[in-house]
């Protein structure tokens, strides 16, 4: 571990201390205006956090430190015969902000594998559960028992300087990382294959292993698991997931109680659990109307009815983007390379002809295209995973590079406690009237 840290160590002193200077120089400098609706309207559009990992743009999408989805195919290194990513090497991107080599990435998944040992208290505490329990429920439990494992919390306890809080941070979350798949594949062969668990295989690469330890051993699949946790790592801060990581963490909570809390929101169906949504969504469309293979026509009506039912068209929109997700073209290409000819991803690229122009007609849908969570559930049906209630923990493990990257960065930047002002209706009404001063904490 010690070549990557000290690595980290020498890059996030550079970057700190250009903040330093920045802020001497620039510190006053405004960055924006907030308006009323904005802080009645979930801030969309205030810059008001930092995240190093990823940038999100409205029209082209996400970039991870620079690069597009394409170029991460392109650029990061491949397991053996394989041609998609792997999400090792995103995070190492991500953490260190340069593009990994092949022995870089073997030497982080190999650390990985050293530190991926789960306690018995930790799956104990799944077993504990009911087996109804939503997977995502299961796994947040299964994470805040890890936390007797946090380097941070005992060293804090002990009286730490703040000058090793990053060091800390760093040490949870590689065995976090390293530490998901395990839990997340037992969750999934406890709830739905009977407890027949699935031993890890030391020689396969994260993302891999994981498959292997679900039961997927199908080399098509485990090249999709390095695609799936390679596009849904990362999608800049703001994000219920990396935001509640970030702002939880910013109390100096460790990292498996910052963790877990981002978690809890992507459990959220308009975040994360939108994948199950879209798969539950669309098995309700097959069911009704008796067919595998719905027309156009048939999608449009049956959207229409669920606009007209009160409820949101899942995996379409978005609160930042204004184009279709490259994270679904991502998953349209994989789609066209290994299953062209499967009904349920054709009528996914139908969904995709039928839905834009009439959540566009409504003309209140800022975005009507749709975002990562419309494709993923109908590759992993391909395969043989149905069980759709388990998709937000794949999010969920994926989602981990990206945060606990970002945690790494915000105590090795000594980014303090955050803590916006809020305002009453009551205030905002003087305001207005003029009778009273928004003013700051
Ligand atoms: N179907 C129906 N109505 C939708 C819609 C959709 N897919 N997307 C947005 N709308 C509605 C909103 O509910 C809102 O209605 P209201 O004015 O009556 O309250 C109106 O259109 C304006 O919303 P917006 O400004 O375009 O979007 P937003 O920033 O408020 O919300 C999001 C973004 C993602 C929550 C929303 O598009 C949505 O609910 N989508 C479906 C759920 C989904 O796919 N979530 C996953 C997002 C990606 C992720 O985090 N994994």
């Amino acid at each position: 571990m010690g070549a990557i840290k000290d690595k980290f160590k020498a890059k996030s002193d550079v970057v700190g201390a250009e903040i330093k200077a920045m802020l001497k120089e620039h510190g006053d400098k405004k960055i924006g205006e907030v308006t009323l609706s904005q802080i009645y309207q979930g801030m969309r559009g205030i810059t008001g956090l930092v995240s190093e990992t990823s940038l999100l743009d409205a029209q082209e999408g996400i970039r991870f430190r620079g690069h597009t989805i394409p170029e991460l195919q392109e650029k990061l290194p491949k397991a053996p015969g394989g041609t998609e990513p792997l999400p090792e090497g995103l995070f190492y991107l991500m953490l260190m902000g340069e593009m990994p080599t092949d022995e870089d990435v073997a030497e982080l998944s190999s650390l990985l594998q050293r530190r991926s040992h789960v306690p018995k208290h930790v799956l104990d505490s799944i077993e504990a559960t009911p087996l109804s329990t939503h997977p995502m429920t299961q796994f947040v439990i299964a994470i805040m028992a890890l936390q007797t494992e946090s380097s941070f919390a005992k060293r804090y306890a002990e009286g730490m300087s703040k000058k090793d809080y990053w060091e800390a941070v760093f040490d949870d979350s590689l065995d976090l990382i390293a530490r998901l798949p395990r839990i997340a594949a037992y969750i999934y062969r406890r709830k739905y294959k009977f407890g027949r668990h699935i031993e890890p295989n030391g020689l396969l690469d994260w993302a891999g292993n994981f498959s292997h330890m679900m039961g997927y051993d199908n080399e098509d699949f485990k090249e999709l698991m390095r695609l799936y946790m390679t596009i849904h790592a990362d999608h800049e801060g703001g994000n219920v997931s990396a935001h509640t990581t970030h702002l939880v963490g910013s109390a100096l909570s460790d990292p498996y109680l910052a963790f877990a809390a981002g978690m809890n929101g992507l459990a959220g169906p308009l975040h994360g659990l939108a994948n199950q949504e879209v798969i539950k969504w669309i098995f309700g469309m097959t069911d009704e109307l008796g067919t595998q293979t719905p027309s156009k026509t048939q999608i449009e009506e049956y959207v229409k009815k669920t606009l007209s039912e009160g409820k949101v068209v899942p995996g379409y929109g978005h609160a930042v983007l204004r184009k279709t997700d490259p994270r679904f073209t991502a998953q349209m290409e994989f789609g066209k390379k290994h299953l062209p000819d499967d009904p349920l991803v054709n009528t996914v690229w139908n969904i995709y002809e039928a839905v834009p122009p009439i959540l566009q007609s409504l003309g209140k849908i800022k975005n009507p295209w749709p975002n990562v969570d419309a494709h993923s559930g109908a590759l992993l049906v391909h395969y043989g995973m149905v069980e759709y209630e388990f998709y937000t923990v794949l999010f969920g493990v994926s989602r981990a590079l990206g945060v606990l990257s970002s945690l790494c960065w915000d105590r090795a930047l000594g980014f303090p406690l955050e803590r916006p002002k809020s305002v009453t209706t009551e205030l905002v009404k003087s305001w207005l009237e003029g009778k009273d001063e928004i003013w700051g904490d």
